[in-house]
């Protein structure tokens, strides 16, 4: 901590000019180093020069736009740890990781150019042909592998271990999203409009009943390494390729944790399709596209899941030698079908946990923050907030239905 110092653009270039790898990767000066910064924690940079680029990631002391809310500089370490653990079964699904400075808390990895964060692609309307698959993907490699479906369980136990020591960014998650948005806290916010929906939410004794049993179960079923912040603003696209970013919050939980915060995600994007109408095009054609991606990334995910442990996985549940005759086979599918049914019905109760905290709660999202007057925001929120109550409490169904259960919300 003592050397530690936050670093602005000619830091940056300093600290890559005191590595000769990295300065190689970058090539002969002059180099190009600016901020990107977006997200709520960290400073971010992008580095270039003739030879490449690079993205250059601090941990800062405090929340990004709350220097009154301070935060551990070692959830960097957190998010490098992530970084190799998932990297060997995601393939390029995640961003090369160069360099890790423990003094300073900084990353250097793969700069992502031309990509763009998927949120910004969403509000402006533009369709991402593959991001859905390919997030489906990254989903069942990385909770896989790291499930006790593939990986011996004194490994996993050491792995579960060292995320769980991430406390402070967990308090995060059990206070942003499992929590404040059921009671009266000083963090939440929310658009004027909806005071009355926020008052009828809190009041709502089975919803919050059912929220704390979700809450229950991000504590309580570590299933996997799990990402932990798996939204829109966690993913770059281009056209043809996606990778998932920021790793910072992973830890080892519930896989439905991670579906259903991009799957909530999907969501709250379509419910803001209005406010982005204009005269020449209503959004109406752009938010099916955007809902048409919900059983996109589901199949994608439940298909190579099941295709990861009918290949075999090594870890200590569920292990071949004990199914290997034609019974234990057909048993032990029919188990493993149950198993992602298992995690839809988590999917769905989490992406409701994650709409209603995006409204009610601390940290908005762009999708609804960017749209100015604040009663088409409202109205736009509102059956986002009146189909993640539903969510929430009926964790059933299958991705069509959840489509069609968006008839039943007053849009
Ligand atoms: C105080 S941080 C609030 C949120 O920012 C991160 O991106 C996570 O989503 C966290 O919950
Ligand atoms: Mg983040």
């Amino acid at each position: 901590m003592e050397s530690y110092r936050k670093l602005d653009t000619e830091g940056v270039r300093a600290w890559i000019a005191a590595d000769a790898e990295l300065a190689a990767l970058l090539g002969a000066l002059p180099w190009e180093v600016r901020e990107v910064s977006d997200g709520n924690l960290n400073a971010v940079f992008l580095a270039g020069g003739p030879a490449g680029a690079l993205c250059v990631k601090q941990a800062l002391p405090t929340v990004r736009r709350d220097e009154s809310w301070p935060l551990p500089l070692d959830r960097a370490k957190y998010e490098v740890a992530w970084m190799r653990a998932v990297a060997p079964h995601v393939g390029r699904a995640i961003p090369r990781l160069y360099r890790f400075d423990p003094s300073l808390y900084v990353i250097a990895m793969e700069a992502l150019s031309p990509h763009v964060i998927l949120r910004g692609g969403l509000i402006r309307g533009i369709r991402y042909p593959h991001a859905a698959v390919a997030v489906g993907r990254y989903v069942a490699e990385a909770t896989f592998a790291t499930s006790d479906l593939a990986m011996p369980f004194g490994r996993r136990f050491e792995q579960m271990a060292l995320f769980a020591r991430n406390e402070a960014i967990l308090r995060i998650s059990v206070d942003l999203i499992l929590n404040d948005p059921y009671m009266d806290s000083p963090r939440n916010r929310c658009t004027p409009g909806l005071a009355d929906i926020a008052a009828d939410l809190r009041a709502d004794a089975p919803l919050r009943v059912a929220a704390a049993g979700w809450g229950y179960r991000f504590l309580t079923n570590p299933q996997a390494l799990v990402h932990g912040d798996l939204h829109s603003g966690s993913v770059m696209v281009t056209e043809t390729d996606t990778r998932v970013i920021d790793g910072e919050f992973a830890f080892h939980g519930p896989i439905g944790f991670d579906t259903g915060a991009f799957i909530g995600n999907l969501l709250l994007s379509f419910f803001s399709q209005p406010g982005y109408a204009t005269a020449g095009d209503d959004r109406v054609a752009y938010g099916e596209w955007v809902l048409d991606q919900i059983p996109k990334f589901w199949t994608a995910f439940r298909d190579r899941f099941l295709e990861l442990w009918r290949a075999g996985g090594g870890g200590d549940a569920y292990r071949a030698e004990v199914f290997a005759d034609p019974a234990g086979q057909a048993a032990l599918d029919a188990a493993r079908l149950k198993f992602v049914d298992a995690i839809w019905a988590d999917t769905v109760g989490f992406a409701g946990m994650k709409m209603i905290r995006r409204i009610l709660g601390y940290a908005h999202v762009a999708d609804f923050e960017d749209i100015a007057d604040p009663e088409l925001r409202a109205a736009c929120e509102r059956p986002a907030l009146q189909m993640a109550r539903w969510l929430v409490q009926n964790p059933c169904g299958s991705p069509s239905g959840m489509i069609s259960g968006i008839g039943g919300v007053a849009l």
